[in-house]
């Protein structure tokens, strides 16, 4: 225990000591007011930051640096990532409409969001830790998660390893794949991917791993994403690479029903990078292949130089936000087909790779690429649907972490509030449980009303 004296000295000491290493003279100085409210890029001084691009709206290079910057990326990788690209409108499509018939409680689409999703999936190390928002099951995909993991977490079924059953729908996470768990609160994956890469910076063997983490502009918007960036400066080890609705200025984007317009009043999300030192790249988030090479070279600034990088990907959420959201009541339904129709990512990636000679797709790939896909994801889909939840009783347990010696834990290992839930549903059970409808709710789940009764 140190004496109250002996700690103000201390206090002092390294007050003082760290003002005199910290004091950095001013050696810029301006001698009028010069007042700024916008990043300037070098070249690019007279408006916004740039983004990034290599394939036009048509899939074809913009010119002889993008045909240039365009031969970096490898062949089997740009096809691989067409291929799951192609997968995940089919995977959203089914899982939208079955929860429109009732069959699953929740989802979210990734449409419009492909290329950027699946083109910076791609420029990751496998086990790179990922921290996703919730509409980059395409890096799960990339991953090769496979699809019975993928249904049974959709439908909570006793085989969801990742949440047992006990979260909505698209809460996704795998170890194996280093896919942490999703978040609902937004912003919560961002101080939690700085944590990890302190983390990983002090785990031996994976000095060559980063963390990477994904956020829509709507979540930049919290607390979280500036205490994330913050202490990135700290953990000098991950990617930020982050999800900006929209590729023109013209076209609007939206978080739910707030557009970027009352989102923010800076110049997006890139311009908050300097801010807290660090580097940042602005890239059309439409087009897979600028997203890949721009991720490639942030991973490779991330782990060659110990520091954290910002990716802004710009693209457009074209689908509705979630089934519980219509999004005609704020946007106008032409301008989003015009989106559809004249920025796809799919059409990009596709026409470039068709327009190599020899041709690396083919319309009758595309279509073996789509039925191979929908066989796959129905058969799992099928499967999962009629698969049984957990016992009910799983979903009071770790609420809390066991506390040796904590005598509030009874034998069951519940806290007593879990303790209390759990009599009050076994009460409704045996009042309730022979009704119909509670009788064929009570069947799905593993051991059913009989397991309940014997709690
Ligand atoms: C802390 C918190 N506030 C509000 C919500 C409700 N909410 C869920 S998603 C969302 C919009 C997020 O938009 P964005 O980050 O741009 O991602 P997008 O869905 O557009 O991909 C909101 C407000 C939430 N989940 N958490």
């Amino acid at each position: 225990m140190l004496s109250a004296r002996r700690a103000s000295q201390l206090l002092r000491r390294t007050f003082a000591t760290t003002a005199t290493r910290r004091y950095t003279p001013l050696t810029v100085t301006s001698p009028v007011p010069t007042f700024f409210d916008a990043v300037r890029v070098k070249g690019f001084e007279d408006g916004p930051i740039p983004a990034f691009r290599v394939l036009g709206p048509e899939g074809v290079p913009l010119n002889a640096t993008g045909q240039e910057q365009a031969s970096k990326a490898d062949l089997d990788t740009l096809e691989r990532m067409l291929e799951v690209m192609t997968t995940l409108p089919i995977l959203d499509q089914i899982l939208y409409s079955s929860q429109r018939q009732g069959r699953i409680s929740f989802y979210m689409t990734s449409y419009g969001e492909e290329g950027a999703v699946v083109g910076s999936a791609a420029a990751w190390e496998p086990e790179d830790e990922v921290f996703a928002q919730y509409r980059e099951v395409g890096v799960l995909l990339w991953r090769s998660y496979p699809l019975s993991s993928l249904m049974a977490q959709v439908f909570s079924t006793a085989s969801d390893a990742a949440t047992r059953g006990r979260q909505m729908p698209v809460h996704y996470g795998s170890k194996e794949h280093h896919f942490h768990t999703i978040s609902s609160p937004l912003g919560t994956q961002l101080p939690q991917a700085s944590g990890a890469a302190y983390a990983l910076k002090r785990t031996p063997g994976r000095e060559k791993n980063c963390v990477i983490c994904y956020a829509g502009e709507g979540a930049t918007s919290e607390g979280d994403f500036h205490a994330g960036l913050n202490k990135q400066w700290v953990c000098l080890k991950s990617s930020v690479p982050t999800r900006v609705s929209l590729l023109t200025q013209y076209v609007r984007r939206f978080a739910i029903s707030t557009p970027v317009a009352q989102q923010y009043a800076g110049d997006g999300i890139a311009a908050r990078g300097p801010g807290y030192g660090i580097d940042t790249i602005r890239v059309d988030g439409n087009d897979p292949l600028a997203v890949y090479l721009a991720c490639k070279e942030a991973r490779k600034t991330a782990v060659d130089g110990q520091k954290p990088v910002l990716v802004e990907a710009m693209t457009y959420r074209v689908g509705h936000h979630s089934t519980s959201d219509d999004s005609s009541a704020y946007r106008s339904l032409s301008a989003v087909e015009s989106v559809k129709k004249l920025d796809s990512p799919i059409f990009r990636l596709r026409r470039y790779l068709e327009s190599l000679s020899p041709p690396r797709w083919s319309a009758e790939r595309d279509a073996a690429v789509k039925d191979s896909s929908k066989r796959a994801i129905l058969k799992e889909f099928s499967k999962a649907e009629k698969d049984k939840k957990p016992p009910l009783a799983e979903m009071f347990g770790d609420v809390f972490a066991p506390v040796e010696g904590e005598d509030k834990v009874g034998a069951d290992g519940l806290e007593r509030p879990q303790r209390e839930q759990k009599e009050e549903l076994k009460r409704l059970i045996e009042k309730w449980g022979e009704t119909p409808a509670w009788k064929k709710e009570l069947g799905k789940f593993e051991g059913g009303r009989e397991a309940v009764l014997k709690w």
